[in-house]
């Protein structure tokens, strides 16, 4: 079977007043979409690939037959990143971890204060479109890190924990290029139940 969109898990205004509607109803239904849709035109010559978790695919990259990698690389973590990007909100979140991850957050990056403001330097710094990541490595151990365009931490031997889509798509509607700003707000829609339920102590 080819890859298909997940539902989003709430309703296109459940996200407000941090990321309103109009731009949640637009990156679902056509962003994430069309990364969907062109993974799936992408690997149509290949379709043994369907059948695989786009993890498995992304984390080696040289398995895909060289004239769509590609498209693979750009869509397949477009696609990927996406059902991630979903599934790490919730209306009426926010807050912070509890548990092992706060834990790990306190030991390896000062405090959630300092985490915080590691992520948002690292989301505002980034030149032009990509995403910022709170990753594990192969050791267990968190990691903050920035990726261009669709390239996947996970192609990296990373595990993405909670990422931060820096595409002017993401927010452009609403902050313009405040940029800044909408980092800002992200905060106040993680879903720190389901962060943590991805990260492996
Ligand atoms: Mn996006």
């Amino acid at each position: 079977m080819t890859f298909q969109l997940p539902d989003l898990p709430y309703d296109y205004n459940a996200l407000e007043p941090y990321m309103d509607t109009k731009t949640t109803e637009l990156h679902h239904d056509k962003h994430h979409a069309t990364y969907t849709a062109k993974l799936n035109a992408a690997l149509e010559k290949y379709p043994q690939f369907y059948d695989m978790k786009i993890e498995d695919i992304l984390k080696d990259l040289s398995k895909v037959p060289e004239d769509v990698r590609g498209a693979v690389r750009n869509h397949g973590g477009g696609y990927y990143h996406h059902n991630l990007w979903w599934t790490q909100f919730g209306p009426g979140k926010g807050g912070e971890p509890t548990g092992a991850l706060a834990k790990a957050i306190d030991e390896t990056l000062g405090s959630f204060a300092s985490f915080k403001e590691k992520l948002n330097a690292a989301a505002v710094g980034l030149f032009g479109s990509g995403w910022a990541w709170l990753s594990q490595d192969a050791g267990g151990k968190l990691v903050i890190s920035t990726t261009p365009n669709q390239d996947s931490p996970i192609s990296q031997g990373l595990v993405p924990l909670l990422g931060v889509d820096v595409w002017e798509h993401a927010y452009y509607l609403k902050y313009q290029n405040r940029r800044n700003e909408f980092v800002d707000a992200f905060w106040n829609v993680v879903d720190w139940v389901a962060v943590a339920k991805r990260f492996q102590a």
